[in-house]
């Protein structure tokens, strides 16, 4: 019912309602004060503006109530709406649009009202969906999240692979990949692969190999290996299975050493012909082949000047003055002190025979030398010197390594000193030679030599008889003084010949340099560590 507009009548200010944008995919609108009469004489402007390629739809509620005329359609109020090039309404009245699918991503509704009429107006919600893409299959070992029946314009998903597999995609490798439907219905890229983790050719093990658990030499996830050292000569280190799995990542891993690798360690001090009680020395007298597979000769002018023993694989321990110039016996001018050149003299390692050829003998160069930082010519205070070889020692049954001491021992321990130094009538023995003598108490060797103006520091050590007689003489010097530890049944290093007053003289000792004390420097330039 329309009422004139007149002086008399309330004039309603009309209502700012024509700036109303709805850029999201879902809304309400509703005319003003709804469910209460709209205000007359208004014009709202409601846009809903999407991105192309969403389709609006429009659902009135079915409370629907717009001034309307029984005759001429929606001459007062109304509601127009304006999709592209479509248009919908007029509608008035009390029955509802309903449901209204615009196919236009850019609608502007429009409602009228005049200065008459008390109607409670409309409502509406409205959705913008967009086409579907086409049915996404999951990759094989792979998952698509969210999972849903149907995918419209915008909609994104996740492409993930199962565990142990990668998204690969134009060549790359990913943790996930995300494709997203587009406005013409089309998915932006193609479903990518998942490829297994491949842990590739496991890194190579030095003295050590590693063998498949699978026959067709699998490297992919869940593939195992097997590290083992070139035995018997090589162990691992530190003590573990070796054993690594293809994680899902695609790095070897073990359950001890996660992704770090064992090492092998040379075999120390387990030589493969052991001194039996028979053939135990003691008077001493030759060495068995293969019994002292540590020694090694040093071999300058064609004949051996010193003796010295292998540590690792390619490191000998030595007595400082077999390196030093000044000390050389035969010099006849003692020049300043310095150590001789790594290139003018060579290592012999499995080697027997005084000077003659051994089939087990290996020559090598020193590549350089270390003196102990201590060391003092004068008084042969730390006497200890490290020869690095230039290439490794081939391990084998003459060749192995000495294990390093690992606690004081008490005096009268027995212990084995080998050379092809000088016997006492000053011959060169045929081949090495051996004597097994007891540890001297300290004091008591002290004692001995304080008589000659000569001290002995702690870090020497002394041993043989009192009554003399098995002792280590000239050309020895640097070589190995060695014990059986009972408890690991390893030969360890605890001296290197040093020096003495004469040799095999009563109340006199040889005294040999303290392993044990020079330890820590041994470890810190060699890095040998068993
Ligand atoms: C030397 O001249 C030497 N009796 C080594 C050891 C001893 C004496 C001399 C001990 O190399």
């Amino acid at each position: 019912m329309c009422v004139r507009f007149s002086a008399l009548s309330i004039v309603f200010p009309a209502v700012e309602c024509s700036d109303n944008l709805f850029a999201q995919r879902n809304g309400v609108i509703h005319s003003p004060d709804f469910p209460n009469s709209y205000p007359k004489s208004s014009d709202c402007l409601y846009r809903i503006e999407l991105e192309e390629g969403f389709f609006i739809t429009l659902q009135f509620e079915d409370s629907f109530d717009i001034e309307d005329h029984p005759e001429v359609t929606c001459p007062y109020d109304y509601i127009k709406i304006t999709a592209g090039v479509k248009e919908f309404g007029p509608f008035c009245g009390e029955r509802s649009p309903g449901r209204i699918e615009t196919r236009s991503n850019i609608i502007h509704i429009l409602f009228h009202s005049d200065n008459s009429g008390e109607n409670r107006g409309w409502k509406l919600s409205y959705t913008a969906i967009g086409d579907p893409c086409p049915l996404l299959e999951p990759p094989p070992n792979g998952r698509i999240d969210p999972s849903q029946a149907t995918y419209t314009f915008k909609d994104q998903v996740v492409i993930t692979c199962n565990t142990g597999y990668n998204v690969l995609k134009d060549g790359v490798e990913s943790e996930s990949f995300q494709v997203e439907c587009m406005k013409d219905g089309m998915w932006s890229n193609k479903v990518p692969v998942c490829q297994i983790a491949d842990c590739k050719a496991p890194p190579r093990l030095e003295h050590g190999f590693a063998t498949f658990s699978s026959p067709d030499n699998l490297t992919t996830f869940q593939s195992g290996i097997q590290y083992s050292c070139q035995q018997p000569f090589y162990q691992m280190m530190p003590n573990v299975s070796g054993t690594y799995t293809c994680n899902a990542k695609g790095f070897w891993q073990s359950p001890e050493l996660g992704r770090r690798l064992p090492t092998c360690q040379p075999v120390c001090g387990k030589p493969r012909f052991s001194r039996s009680l028979l053939a135990r020395i003691s008077r001493g007298g030759h060495a068995q082949r293969g019994m002292s597979p540590w020694i090694a000769m040093l071999h300058r002018n064609g004949r051996p000047f010193c003796g010295g023993s292998l540590i690792g694989n390619r490191w000998i321990v030595t007595a400082a003055h077999c390196l030093h110039e000044e000390l050389e016996l035969e010099d006849p001018v003692p020049r300043s002190s310095s150590i001789i050149s790594p290139s003018s003299f060579t290592i012999i390692l499995g080697k027997h025979r005084t000077q003659r050829r051994d089939d087990t003998e290996q020559h090598m160069q020193a590549g350089a030398i270390f003196v102990h930082p201590s060391y003092k010519p004068a008084t042969f205070e730390h006497d200890i010197a490290l020869v690095a070889l230039s290439e490794e020692a081939r391990l084998n049954d003459y060749v192995m390594p000495i294990c390093f001491p690992d606690s004081v021992l008490p005096k009268d321990t027995m212990v084995i000193v080998s050379g092809w130094g000088k016997q006492f009538l000053k011959r060169l023995p045929e081949a090495l030679m051996e004597i097994e003598i007891p540890l001297t108490d300290h004091a008591l060797c002290k004692e001995a030599y304080a008589k000659l103006q000569k001290v002995i520091t702690d870090d020497m050590i002394c041993a043989g008889e009192k009554q003399g007689g098995k002792d280590a003489c000239s050309g020895d010097s640097g070589g190995p003084m060695v014990t059986l530890n009972n408890r690991t049944g390893e030969w360890q290093l605890i001296g290197t010949v040093s020096w003495g007053d004469g040799c095999g003289l009563n109340d006199r000792y040889g005294v040999y340099s303290n392993v044990l004390l020079a330890l820590p420097w041994i470890k810190e330039v060699t890095g040998v560590d068993y």
